[in-house]
């Protein structure tokens, strides 16, 4: 009988063990929010994301915001557009950037405006090789709208380009650079950035 409780425990330890040790760690760093304008109701958040294992970031949420998506952005046509993915793959050990003009999160039907200096709470979900789901929540630091956007991807292609159509199709769904997102607009249309 005693035999039998040590068996089932050490059949207990083994199963716990090395699930509890799956569980990659994800390590984000230098995550950051676009500033956003007066009844902007849009905004990226960007980060670098580097698991210790295969993992996938598959949803993100935050307290800012009414939804919030993973959004890719790609050149098609020469025209920058932006859609929402299922996830967003993070193979073992190699960092994914989020950045403008590339993969972020996209925080839609903000609450409020956001504002330099302020922090943002975001939590990131993620799976990891067994479709486990586990989660972060982080602070993001916003910077003003031109920060570090300037650079590489144009702040016009976020601003005027797909991420103004962005703002009119969730607003209207008229917009031919849209997502086609099935949630309704919870607000008029953003205006498009300045
Ligand atoms: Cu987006």
């Amino acid at each position: 009988m005693r035999a039998f409780f040590v068996a089932l425990a050490l059949a207990g330890f083994a199963l716990v063990g090395p699930a509890a040790a799956q569980t990659p760690v994800v390590t984000v760093s230098e995550p950051w929010v676009r500033a956003t304008v007066a009844q902007q109701q849009a905004t990226g958040a960007f980060m670098r994301l580097s698991a210790s294992q295969n993992a996938r970031l598959v949803a993100a949420s935050s307290p800012v915001a009414g939804l919030t998506e993973i959004h890719e952005m790609t050149v098609v046509n020469d025209v920058m557009r932006m859609r929402a993915i299922a996830g967003l793959d993070l193979p073992a050990a190699q960092a994914v950037e989020l950045r403008p003009g590339g993969y972020h999160v996209m925080l839609m039907q903000l609450r409020q405006p956001l504002n330099a200096g302020e922090r943002v709470a975001i939590t990131l979900v993620f799976e990891d090789a067994n479709r486990q789901r586990f989660s972060q929540t982080i602070e993001a630091p916003v910077r003003p709208l031109g920060a570090a956007a300037a650079g590489a991807h144009g702040h016009g292609g976020h601003g005027q380009g797909a991420h103004g159509a962005h703002g009119q199709g969730h607003g209207a769904h008229a917009a031919p650079g849209g997502h086609g997102h099935g949630h309704a607009p919870a607000a008029p249309a953003a205006p498009q950035r300045p």
